[in-house]
């Protein structure tokens, strides 16, 4: 580290880990700025302070899933003996609700200012770019800025990707427009069915649009198989229409200004449909390239976007990196900011504890939640072989489901175990109401080592859906049932 610098810290980048890792350094006394800039979007969106999370990402996702919910439990309500308006007078304004996220986000825009001033830390409105591992250059409102640093931590996350087709930035938007879209977004396509893709379509088909996904392999890839299927199915019910095996080739724009969507299937026939709005959904790039790394001297991974450091560590050892801009790690707010605290506390507290981003808890609202936490059954299988690994799986009925007679068809989970002794617990999968709630607790007991014995040992609370788990007996290998009886 260089024993002149302005700062000890200089944070690039102003989301969830850069702010984490910076307040925590402030708390510890070190001397501190962040440095935050959002490039917009090709429509020409941009937001504030406080990254994706609170401006593109979860925050607007969970209250546009909040407002899907409501729409379904409205339907159920009249089942309940609340007097209702007919079905069909139920509507649905997209434009209060886009008021209502936006207000809400530019409310903790202010206080996250607020708490870097208090904090003391200098918040820069500008685009850090690397002149030499030691100096960041950039432009401000008020002028020129060049800092020096004892550190540097690139907190500098991503931005969706576009496929590369005629039209796809002219007339294509992303999550990073959805939540603050002028007009309802109407009937949408959205291409890409990771998580991020699902929970779109998923939202946009809850508030009554017309919804559909385009998948090139299969839905949430690298999620547990069976889970992602049920998922998809629970999708299908609710009206959530799927294109398999097919990737875009075109939008163009109708002289009705509405767009036609062109695509192909693997087998080379060609499709054609038009959409109000088409959203990208394909995944996320790294902005490592704007920040000019290259001149910092900072090696990027295989895919050449990403940063692959051994514990935030980059090669540079006075540089650092967190969040969605590391390489194969959980792209999750609560990720990068536990990295960025720990980091912050071993680089200015002391600290000795390093991140673990093993068995790390998440949950996808699509909208019926599925949460899950640690190996899925085939990953399970790969690692330990099929003799060595326990699948204990049920359906089960949730009480409120009754009454407005809501499917149940998807209301299953898994726990993927270890086969011998005490069955160590390796896996937890929930597909239900409220699954992101159920399995922060269960990825607790993960952390404390959960056994099958302890799980079954574990008293329920009754009338719940996660007491299911402590129900669970019926194993895959068993051939029973898993069925609840009655
Ligand atoms: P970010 O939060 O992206 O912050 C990076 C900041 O740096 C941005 O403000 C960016 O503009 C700025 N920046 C970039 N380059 C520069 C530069 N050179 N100079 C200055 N500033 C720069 N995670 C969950 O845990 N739960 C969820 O439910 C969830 N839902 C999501 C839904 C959507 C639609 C999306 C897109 C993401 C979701 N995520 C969710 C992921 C989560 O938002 C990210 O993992 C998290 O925000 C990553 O934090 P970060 O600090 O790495 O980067
Ligand atoms: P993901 O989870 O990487 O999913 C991307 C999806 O887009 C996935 O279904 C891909 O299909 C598909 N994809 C990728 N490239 C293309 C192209 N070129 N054409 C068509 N379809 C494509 O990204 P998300 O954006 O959903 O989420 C990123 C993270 O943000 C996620 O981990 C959350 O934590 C938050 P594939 O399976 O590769 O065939």
């Amino acid at each position: 580290p260089c024993g002149d610098a302005e700062y000890d810290l200089v944070v690039v980048g102003g989301g969830s880990g850069g702010l984490a890792c910076a307040k925590e350094a402030a708390n510890l006394g070190a001397k501190v700025a962040v440095l935050d800039y959002v490039i917009p979007t090709p429509l020409g969106t941009k937001w504030g302070l406080g990254g994706t999370c609170v401006n593109v990402g979860c925050i607007p996702k969970k209250l546009m899933h909040q407002a899907a919910l409501l729409g379904e439990a409205v339907h159920d309500a009249k089942a309940y003996g609340w007097q209702l308006p007919e079905a069909e007078n139920i509507t649905h304004d997209w434009a209060s609700l886009r008021e209502s996220v936006q207000n809400h986000i530019k409310s903790v825009n202010w206080v996250t200012r607020v708490e870097l001033r208090d904090k003391k830390v200098e918040y820069i409105n500008g685009l850090g770019v690397f002149k030499d591992p030691y100096t960041i250059h950039t432009v401000t409102k008020k002028g020129e800025r060049t800092l020096t640093s004892k550190y540097f931590l690139i907190a500098t996350g991503g931005r969706p990707r576009y496929n590369d087709i005629p039209g796809a930035k002219e007339y294509g938007i992303t999550s990073d427009d959805i939540f603050s879209l002028e007009n309802s977004p109407g009937k949408t396509l959205v291409i890409g069915a990771g998580y991020i893709g699902l929970e779109c379509a998923g939202f946009l088909r809850g508030l009554g649009f017309d919804a559909t996904v385009m998948v090139r392999s299969v839905v949430l890839r690298e999620f547990d198989r069976q889970m992602a299927e049920v998922i998809q199915e629970s999708m299908v019910l609710r009206g959530v229409k799927f294109l398999f095996k097919c990737v875009p080739t075109a939008i163009e724009k109708q002289d009705d200004g509405k767009l036609l969507a062109k695509w192909k299937s693997d087998d080379g026939q060609e499709f054609s449909e038009t959409y109000d709005t088409v959203l990208f959904a394909i995944g996320r790039r790294a902005l490592t390239r704007e920040l000019h790394t290259d001149r910092a001297g900072i090696e990027l991974a295989g895919d050449g976007e990403k940063i692959d450091a051994v514990n935030e560590q980059t090669n540079v050892p006075h540089i650092f990196a967190v969040g969605d801009v590391l390489y194969k790690k959980p792209e999750l707010t609560p990720v990068a900011i536990h990295a960025g605290k720990l980091l912050a506390r071993r680089l200015f507290g002391g600290g000795t504890a390093q991140m673990d981003y093993q068995n790390v808890a998440t949950t996808i609202f699509s909208p019926l939640e599925y949460g899950c936490v640690g190996l899925s059954e085939e990953a399970a299988v790969e690692k330990y072989g099929a003799e060595s690994v326990e699948i204990y799986h049920a359906y089960y009925k949730p009480t409120e489901f009754f009454i407005p007679q809501k499917s149940i068809a998807h209301c299953y989970l898994k726990v993927v175990a270890m086969r011998e002794g005490e069955q160590k617990v390796i896996g937890m999968h929930f597909i239900g109401p409220n699954a992101g709630e159920i399995i922060q607790g269960f990825g607790a007991a993960i952390k404390c080592d959960l056994t099958m014995e302890k799980l079954m040992g574990t008293v329920g609370i009754h009338p719940t859906v996660a007491e299911e788990f402590t129900r669970i007996n019926i194993t895959k290998r068993s051939g029973k049932d898993p069925n609840p009886a009655s």
